[in-house]
């Protein structure tokens, strides 16, 4: 294509993560063509980015895959999370077996996307001024693709590097250097305990303490993979579509009440030594409803984790005896050595809870105490615009031509998590009001995407042009995702990416779907059922 030429698809995927990649898989298959522009320079998605030291995934790999058996048969994995190396490579093995980066235009940032409505297409820019037509837009770009870096006071005056995670250079060597890390999300606890065996000085700046639970890493061999595969990974799969957030373990709808202090001991015990989310995901759901018991998980949480920790106050800071949010309501981390790290010598763990950081100097970070603690490298782990950053970053206009940023600017609406009015045949995956990191990864993706890819079917074969939501619909399902997010403890914690409000002037909305997949999935089927109930179709002309 020369640089004056527009290029006519049926479907445009930004974004070659899991999403993209399926989309156009199952795109293929329906003998429709598609593209995907990529920012990034190879498959993968966020683990494209998402390189830094100890980077893995919260998912186990037997369920962190595609589910098509033509994928995983031939596949293995050596460890059960694994890290962002393997994920890379599994990546290279789904494109030699697919061939996948034939339809992968690379190094192509999407700036924006205008629907015109007289010719119902999509035109999509690249920020190298290319131009892309499509009747679909499919938006892969994840829940964590902007990067986020709070405003500090004097940061450009820093002699030494700094790094946000999500732009790591791979083969940076921390040997011997004074690292500091803000925050301790996710990311932030998984570089903590990856770096702080070989750095000469690690000061981590804690603001709110993770209430990490044990991954429980281990490696897997390929014949116990191989003989997963034959007995129940079509099990698993089926599985994944089962439970409230498509891993293999369910929330217990048991009564709380109706349990003793010694079962439900029990089963914290044995949630706790399964490893990984058992202990959130795969436990009592009234833990989301009830404080008293959510309280009693935290004195457990607490227990396990001091148990771990000598000084007292370094437990009081880790796992205070005042619980900083309800437990689970804020996306805990899965961690290997990560409590343990704190008793090294060569680690100081200050509370900015207590005393905020004040600026960034010349030689590290100065603390409103007064304290100046001197850096070689300062890496900020604080997160993402989540969830909607992906989207709103693109100058995306729909039939009133107004941008999905001005739109979403006091508060996201879709329909169903998928879809949101005034921008036809444009669908989304793994996005706000959908499942998303509520759930495991794959299992909300493949979800999602199966339907696009049923409606897209739907609409070629019954001569409709487009698809858009209604705004009647589009209200009553986003009242009806804000009424989830408000039972319960969810609005329980200060700073969650969960509620938008990590990020200052977000709206705070809880921005995922709270009901479980098995709830989300019988709503959007229920829709197709009924030929696409809450939305409007245009019959085409032709
Ligand atoms: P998170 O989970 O949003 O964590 C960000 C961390 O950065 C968290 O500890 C924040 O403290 C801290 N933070 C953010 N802003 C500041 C400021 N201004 N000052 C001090 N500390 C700050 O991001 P992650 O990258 O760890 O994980 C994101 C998701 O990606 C993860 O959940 C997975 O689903 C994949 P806070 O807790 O708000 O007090």
């Amino acid at each position: 294509m020369s640089d004056s030429e527009t290029a006519e698809y049926d479907v445009i995927i930004v974004g070659a993560g899991f999403a993209g990649v399926h989309q156009l898989l199952k795109i293929r298959k329906l003998g429709l063509t598609a593209k995907i522009l990529e920012t990034g320079e190879d498959l993968s998605g966020t683990w494209l980015w998402n390189k830094y030291p100890g980077a893995r995934v919260d998912s186990p790999m037997p369920i962190y895959q595609f589910s098509d058996p033509a994928i995983w048969q031939d596949w293995s994995f050596t460890e059960y999370y694994p890290d962002w190396r393997e994920i890379q490579a599994y990546f290279r093995y789904v494109d030699h077996k697919f061939n996948v980066k034939q339809d992968v235009s690379f190094s192509s940032r999407v700036i924006s996307a205008h629907w015109n409505d007289s010719v119902d297409r999509w035109t999509v820019t690249t920020e190298d001024g290319r131009v892309f037509r499509g009747q679909f837009l499919s938006l892969c770009t994840g829940i964590a693709s902007k990067y986020h870096i709070p405003e500090f006071k004097g940061i450009a005056s820093f002699k030494g590097e700094v790094h946000h995670t999500a732009r790591w250079p791979e083969e940076y060597d921390f040997k011997g250097k004074r690292v500091g890390v803000i925050g301790t999300g996710s990311t932030g606890v998984q570089v903590i305990q990856e770096i702080a065996p070989i750095v000469s000085h690690l000061t981590v700046f804690q603001r709110t303490p993770n209430l990490a639970l044990p991954m429980k890493q281990r490696k897997i061999s390929v014949e116990e993979q191989d003989k997963l595969k034959k007995e129940l990974y079509p099990i698993f799969y089926g599985r994944r579509n089962q439970t409230f957030s498509g891993f293999l373990h369910d929330l217990d709808p048991k009564p709380m009440a109706e349990t003793t202090l010694e079962e439900r001991t029990l089963a914290f015990e044995d949630r706790w030594d399964k490893g990984g989310f058992h202990f959130w995901l795969g436990s009592y759901s009234e833990l989301f409803l009830v404080q008293k018991y959510n309280d009693e998980a935290y004195a457990f949480w607490r227990r396990k984790v001091r148990e771990r920790i000598p000084d007292p106050e370094l437990q009081e800071k880790l796992a205070p005896m005042q619980a900083p949010h309800p437990f689970g309501v804020k996306r805990p981390s899965l961690e290997q050595r990560y409590f343990e790290v704190y008793s090294q010598s060569n680690v100081t763990l200050v509370n900015i809870s207590k005393t905020p950081i004040e600026q960034i100097t010349r030689n590290g970070l100065q603390t409103n105490d007064g304290t100046e603690h001197v850096l070689d490298v300062l890496v900020f782990a604080t997160g993402f615009d989540m969830v909607t950053g992906g989207i709103t970053s693109i100058d995306i206009r729909g039939q009133d031509g107004v941008s999905i940023k001005e739109k979403w600017a006091d508060g996201v609406r879709s329909y169903l998590g998928v879809a949101s009015a005034t921008y036809p045949n444009m669908f989304w995956i793994y996005g706000p009001q959908s499942p998303s990191s509520f759930s495991n990864g794959p299992s909300s993706i493949e979800l999602t995407s199966e339907w696009i890819i049923d409606c897209i079917k739907f609409i070629k074969e019954n001569n409709i042009s487009s698809i858009v939501p209604t705004e009647e619909a589009q209200h009553a399902y986003s009242e009806h995702v804000n009424q989830l997010g408000s039972i319960g403890l969810w609005a329980g914690a200060k700073t969650s990416w969960y509620l938008g409000n990590n990020i200052q002037g977000k709206k705070t909305q809880m921005l995922q779907f709270p009901g479980g997949i098995p709830a989300y999935a019988k709503l959007c089927n229920d829709s197709a059922a009924r030929g696409y109930d809450g939305f409007d179709l245009k019959r085409s002309s032709a």
